[in-house]
């Protein structure tokens, strides 16, 4: 690709950069090394199309869908694992992977949703305690002859809550086990697809359901030195466009009635909804939230994460309310038309530029001159901040941290694409 700065380019604009920030009060070394110590979750389903690994014919259900058809997803879970090696090496910092109970590894024996355990995700285990690498988890409540009809922890049918119940229960037991191998507790993520097509008559019975069936989950003790229980809320899928059960307001009541993490998806509000302006009203009541970085489009929520507005918004929204410990950092979105790998880069690296902008932010000038009143001020200088060299800034930690310096990264991606990638058909 094309010619790339060198390490000393890269060093003496930093030397500028930081300069220029010392000049408004900014530390950039201290930004540096508060980035340093923020890790992303990684989402598995990104390289393999949230296709998992129970059977190879499985169909993906639940109203999400990756559209696309570029060579190279990865078949096995040596493949993800090998996929996943990659996309770290070229992410700045230390991350963490978010697993989905699909993505068990059974030896090629099949094993229902509710009879899964521990032993099923040793060698993921094994694989993260080599790398570093903390791991979280999702019950999967899609792609299963039993959420066919389109519900599950909700379903008017007992005998389908109960498996759902039950895999649930197992999935937080792999959760805490994760938690206490690893040293870092796992967050546990519920998402249901439950909802109806078109207008339903009760839209309460549904949610009295979830609600018990959530009860009946959560009444097995776990400490929270091992796994942390979230809840995700959507406004609507496909195939339930009309009515969703577990809502924002549903998941919201339940998170703080019951002290568990809510989970904020960018993609599951309004389009003009947006997740930044939530976060500090939700903390408000709640110790801890788990997000879901994303990018909706229409009517799709999954898109690759780009440094946008509302990006940069959600980081600002973090970093300005304190807010590092209590907000654990998850991506979701599931792009097949493009590299998988390079999707996993691009949205980690944004959304790691974008914690980047916000840690460079002189945050008491701004809140001084706000609280004074002075809006014209706090308009101008949020204007200027944005023509400030923050990406010199970023090169330099990149160079830091051993990853490649700007666009660099897409020609270790297609290297990888035509050792590893192009033979798998
Ligand atoms: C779906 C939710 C959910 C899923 C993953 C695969 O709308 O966002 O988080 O994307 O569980
Ligand atoms: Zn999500």
């Amino acid at each position: 690709m094309s010619s790339q700065p060198t390490d000393k380019q890269v060093q003496d604009a930093y030397a500028l950069a930081q300069e220029r920030y010392a000049g408004i009060g900014v530390d950039t070394e201290a930004a540096m090394e508060a980035l340093a110590g923020i890790s992303l979750s990684l989402h598995c389903w990104q390289g393999d199309d949230v296709g998992g690994f129970e059977s190879p014919d499985t169909e993906l259900s639940g109203g999400i869908a990756a559209t696309g058809n570029y060579p190279g997803k990865a078949r096995t879970a040596d493949e993800l694992r090998s996929d996943l090696d990659v996309a770290y090496s070229l992410i700045p910092g230390s991350h963490r992977l978010n697993l989905h109970a699909i993505y068990a590894e059974t030896g090629g024996r099949p094993v229902e949703r509710n009879e899964l355990r521990p032993e099923h995700f040793a060698r993921w285990v094994e694989w993260a305690k080599e790398k570093g690498l903390g791991l979280d988890f999702n019950p999967t409540f899609f792609s299963h002859p039993k959420a066919d009809s389109g519900f599950t922890l909700s379903s008017y049918d007992e005998g389908i809550r109960t498996f759902w119940i039950e895999h649930a229960i197992a999935c937080r037991a792999i959760g805490e086990s994760f938690g206490r191998q690893l040293g870092t507790p796992c967050v546990t993520n519920i998402w249901i697809p439950d909802g109806f097509k078109d207008v339903p008559v009760d839209r309460k019975t549904p949610r009295m359901l979830l609600k018990d069936s959530l009860d009946q989950i959560l009444s097995v003790q776990i400490d929270r030195q091992y796994n942390l229980d979230a809840v995700e809320g959507k406004l609507f899928g496909l195939g339930s466009e009309s009515y969703v059960v577990g809502s924002h307001e549903f998941y919201t009541g339940y998170a703080i009635a019951n002290g568990v993490l809510l989970c904020l998806d960018a993609g599951h509000y309004h389009p003009t909804e947006v997740i930044s302006d939530k976060l500090s009203a939700v903390l408000a009541f709640l110790d801890e939230v788990l997000l879901h970085v994303s990018r909706g489009v229409r009517w799709d929520s999954d898109h690759v994460v780009l440094l946008t507005d509302e990006l940069q918004a959600i980081a600002q929204e973090i970093v300005r309310g304190g807010f590092l410990e209590r907000v654990h950092i998850g991506l979701d979105f599931f792009d097949a038309s493009i590299n998988r790998v390079a999707a996993w880069v691009i949205g980690s690296r944004n959304t790691l530029r974008a914690l980047l902008m916000a840690l460079l932010e002189p945050l008491d000038q701004l809140k001084e001159i706000e609280v004074s009143g002075d809006y014209t001020k706090r308009l101008a200088l949020l204007e200027e901040l944005k023509g400030l060299p923050f990406g010199a800034v970023w090169d330099a930690f990149c160079l830091r941290e051993g990853v490649p310096v700007g666009v660099r990264y897409v020609d270790e991606i297609q290297d990888y694409e035509r050792r590893e990638l192009a033979r798998r058909v």
